[in-house]
């Protein structure tokens, strides 16, 4: 192949990888994702994200009395929160998550001589898959 020939297809390469940034410009805007928190759950209680894909997790208290928190503690890789969310409120929460991995979340609150609400089951797994992986899951 001559110079130009590797030229010529590099730029059409190119070119068609900026179309289709074009075309998928909504898609690829920050991905929300929306938990209910009410009666002592999380729901959906299971969380995967891609790595190195930023996200929002839309926080959303149902209850109308009780106010729920999200704890998620992994400050190594980005994922460091710590929120209280008041009944029938919601919080949007931005995390950008870097390292692979599984982690527990769970709601900190707790009456005083009641079980903890993360006791009582409100607690849940995010797992940020790598990136081979997600592509994978993509196709
Ligand atoms: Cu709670």
């Amino acid at each position: 192949m001559t110079i130009l020939h590797k030229t010529l297809s590099l730029s059409l390469l190119l070119t068609s990888l900026l179309s289709a940034n074009g075309l998928h410009a909504e898609s690829v805007a920050t991905k929300i994702i929306e938990i209910t928190l009410g009666d002592y759950r999380y729901m959906p209680a299971n969380i995967l994200l891609d790595i190195d894909q930023a996200v929002v997790l839309r926080l959303v208290n149902v209850d109308a009395f009780t106010p729920h928190n999200f704890t998620l503690e992994d400050a190594s890789d980005g994922l460091d929160v710590n929120v209280d969310i008041p009944a029938g409120d919601s919080v949007d929460v931005h995390l950008m998550p870097l390292v692979a991995g599984s982690h527990v979340f769970y709601c900190r609150n707790k009456l005083w001589l009641m079980d903890s609400h993360r006791d009582k089951g409100m607690v849940g797994a995010l797992t940020v898959i790598p990136a081979q992986q997600a592509s994978q899951q993509a196709q």
